[in-house]
């Protein structure tokens, strides 16, 4: 049996290069609770990401859930449907209603055109996703939140390093939220970040990863235990040396399938990318139907071939039992979104996928 190739595998920098950060933490003891990595790494992600301010986390999804309390979210959140769950998971775990809006059928993000009709009197937020790295139309989105008075929270997941004309995609909205885990682009093995405007914010949500602690005796809000860990902080920094490289062999991976799977009938591949700088971080097709296989019989012969490839976002969210009984969750209320995720495939990408191994996997696709 030839070697499984995943959708995607960490980027792991030499062991040996790692050890001089341990033996650091090691002769410090200092494990966690804000030690010197995790500053160096907050500051070289400012640095990098080219943001004001970051605050590191556990991982995503606490850094999406303390988010929404940082900037004391009640009532309804619009969302896409087409997301990983931890999206609409950090509304109910803040006891907020989720509303579901349709994506555009290009980009599969929050379709603008679509917001305003699902705006109540609850509504406080918008929470939009950069899927699969692709930028939001972040300044519709934003004409709207101020026109309505709404916060806007990206979950920028996917969006690491990525830049459109001005700038870090991430300094859009009110907050942006980014995931460290060992499936992306930028991996601490578990990690996020809020990245936020201004350093009152950023202390406010210090405190909210921390219990709410302000000092030994002063606790200011019902915080959480968001802390990222000096192990976790040192993969980042050493990750970081690394960065650039991974990016050039993602972006050469995208090309390749681009160019191979161009003249394949009923394949699209989604989001050539328009952005100044995008991360190639997953690689989506559509499988129509003028393709001679199903998406699940492509999914499933490339599974015989020991290849894994993901239906990333299927099922929708809104099909999950937690979120099906909702209004906005109805399968006519969100067209594009059913449909991407009955056709959508994501292909393998990581910096490790080899030219033959790539070439495999756009074989199969070809021969069918
Ligand atoms: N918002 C969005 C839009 C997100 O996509 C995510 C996470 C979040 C929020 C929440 O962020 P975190 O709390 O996770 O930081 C994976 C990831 O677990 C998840 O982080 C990610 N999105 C989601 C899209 O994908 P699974 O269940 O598909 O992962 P899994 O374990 O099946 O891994 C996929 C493949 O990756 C495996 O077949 C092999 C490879 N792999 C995976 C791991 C964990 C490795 O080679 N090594 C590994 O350690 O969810």
């Amino acid at each position: 049996m030839t070697k499984p190739i995943y959708v995607t595998q960490p980027d792991l920098p030499p062991l040996e290069e790692f050890l001089p950060y341990l033996e650091k933490i090691w002769d410090s003891k200092v494990l966690t609770n804000g030690g010197p990595m995790h500053q160096q790494l907050e500051q070289a992600l400012c640095d990098h990401l080219g943001v004001e301010h970051l605050a590191l986390f556990a991982n995503g999804t606490v850094a999406l859930v303390t988010a929404l309390q940082a900037l004391r979210i009640t009532g309804e959140v619009i969302t896409t449907p087409y997301s990983f769950v931890a999206t609409a998971h950090s509304l109910l775990w803040n006891g907020i209603k989720p509303v579901f809006v349709d994506v555009d059928p290009n980009t599969l993000n929050l379709d603008p055109a679509r917001i305003e009709a699902a705006i109540t009197p609850h509504t406080t937020a918008i929470m939009p996703v950069h899927c699969y790295g692709h930028p939001c139309d972040v300044n519709a989105i934003q004409r709207i939140a101020d026109n309505y008075n709404l916060r806007v929270i990206y979950d920028a997941a996917h969006a690491f390093g990525v830049q459109d004309a001005n700038g870090s995609v991430l300094n859009h909205g009110d907050l942006s939220v980014l995931s460290f885990h060992a499936t992306k682009v930028f991996n601490t093995f578990e990690g996020g970040a809020i990245v936020c405007p201004d350093a009152k914010t950023k202390q406010r949500i210090d405190h909210l990863k921390n219990f709410g602690f302000v000092d030994e005796v002063t606790v200011v809000a019902p915080g959480i235990n968001g802390k990222m860990s000096e192990f976790n902080a040192a993969l980042g920094l050493l990750q970081l040396q690394h960065i650039d490289q991974a990016m050039a062999r993602r972006k050469a991976i995208d090309a390749a399938y681009r160019e191979q799977l161009a003249g394949v009938k009923g394949i699209h591949c989604l989001n050539d990318a328009d952005e100044k700088v995008a991360n190639h971080s997953y690689f989506p097709i559509l499988v129509q139907p003028e393709y001679p296989l199903s998406r699940d019989a492509l999914y499933q012969k490339l599974k015989d071939h020991n290849i894994y490839a993901r239906r990333y976002f299927y099922p929708l969210i809104s099909d999950f039992p937690m979120y099906r009984g909702m209004p906005s969750a109805q399968r006519g209320n969100l067209p594009v979104a059913a449909d991407a995720s009955a056709k959508v495939l994501c292909l393998p990408i990581y910096p490790d996928l080899l030219p033959q191994e790539q070439q495999r996997v756009i074989d199969i696709i070809r021969d069918a």
